[in-house]
């Protein structure tokens, strides 16, 4: 924990009085974006209005939200700004440098999209990105913890990933879930890269899935997600290094055995499955106990769990933490 008066807000606390994005407000925000689509291409420039907020770019969820819902996260650090947020990114598909991915993603096709549910399930399903939009949406402030020591805090919108889960009834050998990205070299020139064994692969155990905090993620600052943050639609596990928050999901499955993430395979002695974040357990080639908040300057110290440890930690007792990065 940071200092003795800070005072815990459970995300699932703070939503209630902020905002919950329903289906009908997205469609009717879908509108109103074609509406203000019109109005910008008549107008001018993009930007140039009074109205038009300077990062609004395509895949406006809804003009009128008041989103964010806050300006700090439950312990008062400021959100990162929209600009940092698309444009400093992960996603190997497309390139191995963080500044360039926005550029190279740009025109990735993210719609019309489809995600496959399955394996140990009593009712496998192909959910439709229109399906994923049915869940009610709502806002959740959470703090990204890269493994390479920086962060980031982000207002992401989405839903929790159990809902999804509950709809294809989880059969009882069900212990893992497993997800995959798109695979499309046409798209993501990093897939050329032969180095690494495509398609991404994350999993979660059964229990780290159905949490509360387990999101997934269609928007971040009221907006639909851009494809340099794994549009449309991409896992966000806040207590977990970054790696495990899955970008461009197609393939959700129910299995019984720990699946072998990407990062395993790639690197199995520098990145494990629960990748837990946890300040004591350096990475084997640099220090995990501080981290660079990105727009500001100096470093922090990184929490336990990255500061979410009241509601997760419970999920790992009697486990030895340490032996996964
Ligand atoms: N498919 C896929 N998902 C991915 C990655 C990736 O390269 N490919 N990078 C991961 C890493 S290392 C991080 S830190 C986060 C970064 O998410 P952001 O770019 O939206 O901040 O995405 C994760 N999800
Ligand atoms: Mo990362």
């Amino acid at each position: 924990m940071i200092g003795g008066n800070v005072v815990k807000i459970h995300p699932s606390e703070i939503t209630p009085e902020h905002i919950y994005l329903s289906r009908r407000r997205f469609l009717k925000g879908a509108a109103a974006l074609a509406a203000a689509t019109l109005a910008v291409a008549a107008c001018g420039p993009e930007g140039s209005g009074p109205t038009a907020a300077p990062t609004a770019g395509p895949g406006l969820v809804s003009p009128s939200l008041p989103a964010p819902s806050a300006e700090t996260d439950e312990l008062g650090a400021a959100l990162t700004s929209y600009e940092a947020i698309t444009n400093y990114n992960n996603f190997y598909e497309f390139t191995t440098s963080k500044e360039r991915v926005a550029d190279l993603a740009k025109d990735f096709r993210t719609s019309p999209w489809e995600v496959q549910v399955g394996g140990l399930a009593g009712k496998p399903r192909v959910f439709g990105l229109e399906d994923l939009l049915e869940f009610e949406q709502e806002e959740r402030i959470y703090r990204l913890r890269c493994v390479e020591a920086w962060s980031m805090v982000i207002p992401w919108v989405g839903f929790p990933l159990r809902r999804l889960l509950e709809e294809v009834e989880p059969l009882s050998g069900a212990q893992y879930v497993r997800f995959e990205t798109l695979v499309d070299p046409e798209q993501m020139p990093g897939q050329e890269r032969a180095s690494f064994s495509w398609p991404y692969v994350e999993g979660l155990r059964l229990d780290e899935a159905m949490h509360d905090l387990t999101l997934l993620a269609t928007g971040i600052y009221g907006k639909s997600l851009l494809p340099q943050n794994g549009a449309p639609v991409r896992l966000v596990v806040p207590w977990k290094y970054g790696f495990k928050s899955i970008k461009s999901i197609v393939k959700i499955d129910l299995v019984e055995e720990m699946p072998v993430s990407f990062w395993m395979a790639s690197a199995p002695h520098e990145y494990g499955f629960y990748a837990t974040v946890n300040p004591e357990v350096n990475h084997p080639r640099w220090s995990q106990a501080t981290e660079r908040r990105i727009g500001e300057s100096g470093r922090m110290e990184t929490l336990p769990f990255n500061g979410y440890a009241e509601e997760v930690a419970h999920l790992y007792e009697g486990m030895d933490l340490s032996q996964w990065y």
